[in-house]
């Protein structure tokens, strides 16, 4: 076969494997088998010094047309090959905009900090602030200025867990009260406060008292406060948080920061009232204390009890989502069981 006919072979088997391939490795890999400096057409043309000196130019042109047809060849076969890639990798990563998104679970907060947010909102939307403290209360904050010297027996209604003989775990959220009155400046206006948060007490745990619970505390000190605003506040927020057909009761009471005091008393949410092992029987479960700020409490706290008075109240946040939610054991809400919790998803 002469030189030129193998080149022609050479053409017509590269371009049919050129045609054939369907993988740009595979491409690249003919690229360099048939073009490169040991492939056939190198081997070819080392056969050139055999030919006569009229013959070899042309036979030479003729080689480097067939070059170049095949290097065209497999430049076109590897824009193909890069379209259909691209193509395919496009149809693979196509976003259907119109299916449904999945889901994600989101935490929700304890249902305690549900009735705690509801509460401050409620109280915001009256011109209320809202004040934090300290968990780890002086005896000062937590008794002596809440009109409760030493040795007074009124520290025995509030079991204390002590710390040091000054510190202790605030049992109650009225230490809040004092600091308040302490720092007020009546210039900008009257005191408007709530203060909720987590309160300890050497109370026996059982099915509607725990060792640590959350109160919120609420204050009002200005001229010309009476009682009627106490009952009023106290009404409005009652029934904000359980429905207006609520039954509740005022009883008078005894707080050392307050007089008069009252207690406030909610008809049981498990008997309607009849009476149950809920509310031992009575009917009732009590939620909250409050009374008319103590003139004692007053000048502790530096404010002129002849100009200024006020009320406060203080509230306990479990027993609060106890009755809202019909929850009949205070334990479970410390529990952290996710079968409970999820009870109080909130949706959005
Ligand atoms: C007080 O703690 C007063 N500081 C409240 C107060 C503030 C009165 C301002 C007057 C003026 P008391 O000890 O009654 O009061 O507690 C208030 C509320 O906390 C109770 O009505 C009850 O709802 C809740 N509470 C009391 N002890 C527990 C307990 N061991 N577990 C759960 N909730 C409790």
């Amino acid at each position: 076969m002469s030189l030129k006919e193998q080149l022609e072979n050479l053409r017509q088997t590269s371009l049919q494997e050129i045609q054939k391939v369907v993988d740009l490795d595979a491409l690249n890999q003919i690229r360099v088998e048939v073009l490169g400096k040991k492939g056939p057409i190198t081997e070819v043309l080392r056969g050139m010094r055999n030919l006569s000196n009229e013959e070899r130019p042309k036979v030479g042109a003729f080689a480097n047309e067939i070059k170049s047809d095949l290097a065209e060849a497999i430049e076109t076969r590897k824009a193909e090959l890069e379209a259909k890639k691209a193509a395919a990798q496009l149809a693979h990563e196509t976003l259907d905009v119109t299916l449904p998104g999945q889901s994600i679970k989101k935490g929700t907060p304890h249902v305690l900090t549900q009735v705690i947010d509801d509460l401050e909102d409620l109280f915001v939307g009256m011109g209320y602030q809202v004040v934090a403290g300290y968990e780890v209360e002086d005896e000062r904050h937590n008794f002596e200025m809440l009109n409760m010297p030493a040795n007074h027996p009124a520290r025995d209604m509030q079991d204390t867990f002590y710390i040091t003989n000054d510190l202790l775990m605030r049992t109650h959220m009225s230490p809040n009260e004092a600091r308040d009155l302490e720092n007020h400046d009546f210039k900008n206006g009257p005191i408007k406060m709530i203060s909720p948060g987590r309160v300890y007490r050497r109370d026996t745990d059982d099915a509607t008292h725990s060792h640590q619970f959350y109160q919120m505390e609420g204050q009002v000190i200005d001229k010309n406060i009476t009682m009627a605003d106490l009952k009023g506040t106290l009404e409005y927020t009652i029934h904000h948080i359980f429905g207006e057909d609520r039954d509740l009761r005022f009883r008078p009471s005894y707080f050392p920061f307050t007089e008069p005091s009252v207690e406030v008393d909610i008809s049981c949410f498990r008997c309607d009232g009849k009476g149950c092992n809920v509310c031992k029987q009575t009917g009732w479960i009590e939620v909250l204390g409050a009374g008319m700020t103590h003139p004692n409490v007053l000048k502790a706290g530096g404010v002129d009890a002849d100009v200024y008075g006020g009320f406060a109240f203080g509230l306990g946040i479990d027993r609060f989502a106890m009755l809202k939610y019909g929850v009949d054991d205070i334990r479970n809400f410390y529990l952290n069981d996710v079968r409970f919790l999820n009870q109080f998803t909130q949706e959005g």
